[in-house]
């Protein structure tokens, strides 16, 4: 399985915001995530947490640009985590591959044109509503059932991705776990993950850090478990998503990751040799 290191620029994110706003700070983040063995990162200008305020497009650019192009000269991987198609343009002009639009291309179908006109990849993620508003009742009801509703909206946008003239080679898909769902949703998208690969495409899971990790481990009072002491738990997640089949994991702490899905390999191999098995 792939690992996707986060490269958050952004003042607000739930889990790293400003700690990597300036672009040598998040320059200097991306070098470490690639040294601890990321195969690919993700540099979003836009906190997505419930509840966020939107950037202007002016900023989103001035925070992400000079960071993707200074790591794609480098040889990086980069994807840009923006629903903005100006945000996409530029980031895939300075370099990036891979537009990662949380919404899908609900926020603005343009974004849809960018990644066709670039062959970029693209990532469709399972999306209802912007940070403001996304859980709101309104938004939590999964009529079929949060996996196969999931499913069903993902299998429209990706028409909408396809009517706009992305090739599938260049679609992954991701059930967007923390956006519009609960807790116990999340957990059930987790456990269903397999379905997701019968829309044909490769699947991106992102759940690192997030409230419902963070709920599973509350205090017997309920506080919930800081967002930097959720690494253990999520650890197990990552060898759950490998030994299902999962394209790529999108995390904060890649070094763990990474040595979760290291155990899990040895162990796969090790299984299989004829030794073991004799
Ligand atoms: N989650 C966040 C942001 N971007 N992108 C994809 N494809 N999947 C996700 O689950 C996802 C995402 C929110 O997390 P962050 O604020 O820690 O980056």
């Amino acid at each position: 399985m792939q690992v996707m290191g986060v490269v958050n620029v952004t003042p607000d994110s739930f889990s790293d915001g400003g700690r990597f706003v300036a672009t040598d700070d998040a320059v200097a983040h991306g070098h470490e995530l690639l040294a601890q063995g990321a195969d690919m990162l993700d540099i979003g200008g836009e906190s997505t947490r419930p509840g966020a305020t939107r950037p202007l497009v002016a900023e989103e650019l001035a925070r992400v640009v000079p960071v993707i192009e200074t790591l794609a000269q480098e040889g990086a991987t980069l994807s840009v985590d923006t629903m903005r198609p100006e945000v996409a343009e530029a980031a895939l002009r300075a370099g990036a591959r891979i537009i990662n639009d949380v919404s899908g291309g609900l926020a603005d179908p343009g974004i849809l044109e960018v990644a066709a006109d670039h062959e970029a990849t693209y990532v469709v993620m399972h999306w209802r509503a912007h940070g403001a508003e996304m859980q709101h009742e309104d938004h939590l009801v999964y009529a079929h059932g949060v996996v196969a509703t999931v499913k069903e909206e993902l299998e429209q946008r990706i028409e909408a991705a396809r009517a706009a003239g992305i090739q599938d080679d260049n679609i992954v898909v991701d059930p967007g776990l923390g956006f519009s769902k609960t807790a116990e949703d999340n957990w059930r998208l987790l456990a269903g993950v397999e379905e997701f690969h019968k829309l044909g495409f490769p699947v991106l899971v992102g759940a690192s850090r997030k409230t419902f990790l963070g709920r599973l481990l509350a205090s017997p009072d309920g506080t919930l478990r800081p967002v930097t002491e959720r690494e253990s738990a999520h650890d197990a997640i990552t060898v759950f998503l490998a030994q299902r089949g999962v394209w790529a994991t999108r995390v904060h702490d890649v070094r763990a990751a990474k040595d979760a899905l290291a155990v899990a390999q040895k162990l796969e191999m090790t299984g299989r040799s004829e030794e073991t098995i004799r």
